[in-house]
Order: C-alpha cells, then sequence, then structure tokens
C-alpha cells in the first residue's frame, strides 16, 4: 500500500507539463510507461487507451484530476 506522498509524487511525475492535472497525453504516456514495466502486459491500444481515460476522469472534463487519479488510478 503506498502513502499518500508516494501517490502526490507519483501524480506529479505523471503531469508531465506540471498543470496539476494528467491530460489524454499524459495519461498515455503512463500506460505506456506501465507496459513497458510489466511483461505481461505487451502494450495497450488507443482504444484500450481512451477506454482507461473515460473510466479514470469521472467527472468527465478531459483531464484527470489528482482525486480522480487517487481514486481511478492504481498503476504501480
Ligand atoms: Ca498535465
Ligand atoms: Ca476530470
Amino acid at each position: 500500500m503506498e502513502t499518500k506522498d508516494e501517490l502526490r509524487k507519483r501524480f506529479e511525475e505523471l503531469d508531465l507539463n506540471k498543470d496539476g492535472v494528467l491530460s489524454l497525453e499524459e495519461v498515455r504516456q503512463a500506460l505506456q510507461d506501465y507496459a513497458e514495466k510489466h511483461p505481461d502486459v505487451d502494450f495497450f491500444s488507443e482504444g484500450q487507451i481512451e477506454a482507461y481515460m473515460a473510466v479514470a476522469d469521472s467527472n468527465q472534463n478531459g483531464v484527470v484530476e489528482y482525486e480522480e487519479f487517487l481514486e481511478n488510478m492504481d498503476l504501480s
């Protein structure tokens, strides 16, 4: 179980342009990194990335806020 500090750090690493939210492009990058680190995952198709984004972005404003990241993104 990660601590909140670690999750915050993870979020900031994923937030490449440091605007405080994760765009589709940043989520795509995060999923590609995840796939690289997990041999059982080949890659994420564009459809999978969009589906993931749709789940993570629960208020549907097109970006993933930190609160949504905490609730929905269990990348580790
Ligand atoms: Ca960002
Ligand atoms: Ca959102």
